[in-house]
């Protein structure tokens, strides 16, 4: 054990200047004396300052109105995001198409996912306007202070599927200890007992507050944390948010053809369905190393790799699964909205 530890120790090391959030995988993350020293509030600051240039130099990707409410709420919603004989005819296409499926189960729920691969915008091409339309490549690439194209699939959550615990994704919580990007383009309607999204407004920002929070919980972690916490993605309780100067949780009920586009820095949950439903939506992710100093130089998103992407990732999982664990089981071919 303790000669893996030297042989690991630059490996660790190098991680610091990387994404690697995990308090529990790597020891100097995860460490108390150095986080009493300031390691984990150093690197939250210093990708925090970082995103916030990166987005500077893509301000031109927005409009100034959609820039000004995402720089204060840390998400953009926006109703009719197409047109809407457009976004029936997507809708559509996407609900009619089967396709192979992955899907992973927390808790009572069953999250589905549909690869957007050369296959699907072959068979389904009005999928490629959307992933070009300003809004949404924009929002995207602001949000996420980078100039990259993201992981792009069609996310079906099947609620209250289980008798099971609730699913872990409806604690409020962040992501990542650095500003990130998450997408939803929703296809179907969704009512407030289906389990919409939800996000604490403003909760994207580095206030005193909430650098408290992240200190405090880095002292914590991963001992006496709860166990995703521990992994990076720090859960907050509701009573909490007034201490840190938030206001409570907005959910997001939206009809369909509503998009959201959210820093998943500022903490979020999905809210507990209280009926088995069915939420189907274009879901997009991005990330990339928070340190990097430039925008771009994104050689994965050219197209052509980039749709080659997620069957990639998954296939390079399937093999590493007795490594690292492969949560996403194959299911064979299904349409979004199958049982
Ligand atoms: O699906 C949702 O409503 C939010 C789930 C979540 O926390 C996430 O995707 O990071
Ligand atoms: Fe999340």
């Amino acid at each position: 054990m303790s000669i893996a530890r030297y042989l690991l120790a630059p490996w660790w090391v190098a991680q610091l200047a990387t994404g690697a959030k995990s308090f529990k995988d790597n020891p100097l993350i995860g460490s108390h004396a150095l986080n009493a020293r300031g390691l984990h509030v150093a690197r939250v600051k210093l990708a925090h300052r970082m995103a916030w240039a990166r987005r500077r130099r893509l301000a031109a990707l927005m409009t100034a109105d959609d820039r000004a409410a995402f720089d204060r709420d840390g998400f953009l919603i926006r109703r009719e995001a197409l047109p809407s004989a457009e976004f029936a005819a997507l809708r559509d296409a996407v609900f009619a198409h089967p396709a192979p499926a992955r899907e992973m189960v927390q808790g009572d729920t069953v999250t589905r996912r549909i690869a957007l691969d050369p296959a699907f915008l072959a068979a389904v091409p009005q999928m490629r306007a959307l992933l070009r339309q300003p809004l949404w490549a924009g929002a995207i690439r602001y949000a996420g202070s980078f100039d990259a194209e993201p992981l792009a699939y069609i996310q079906t959550i099947l609620a209250r599927r289980y008798d099971a615990e609730p699913d872990p994704q409806t604690a409020l919580h962040a992501d990542t200890f650095h500003p990130t990007v998450k997408a939803w383009l929703f296809l179907t309607d969704v009512d407030e007992e289906d389990g919409p999204f939800r996000y604490v407004p403003g909760s994207h920002r580095l206030s005193p507050g909430r650098l408290a929070f992240e200190r405090e919980t880095s002292l914590k972690a991963p001992g006496g944390t709860d166990h995703l916490s521990a992994r990076g993605s720090f859960r907050v309780e509701e009573d909490r948010l007034e201490a840190l100067g938030l206001p409570p949780a907005k959910s997001f009920a939206t009809p369909a053809n509503t998009l959201v586009v959210a820093d998943t820095f500022g903490f979020h949950a999905r809210q507990r369905a209280t009926r088995p439903s069915t939420r189907v939506e274009i879901w997009a992710y991005g990330r990339r190393n928070p340190f990097l100093p430039w925008t771009g130089l994104d050689w994965t998103g050219i197209s052509g790799i980039a749709e080659r992407r997620i069957p990639l990732l998954w296939k390079s999982r399937d093999v590493l699964e007795r490594l690292v664990g492969q949560p996403w089981r194959s299911v064979g071919i299904k349409t979004p909205r199958d049982p």
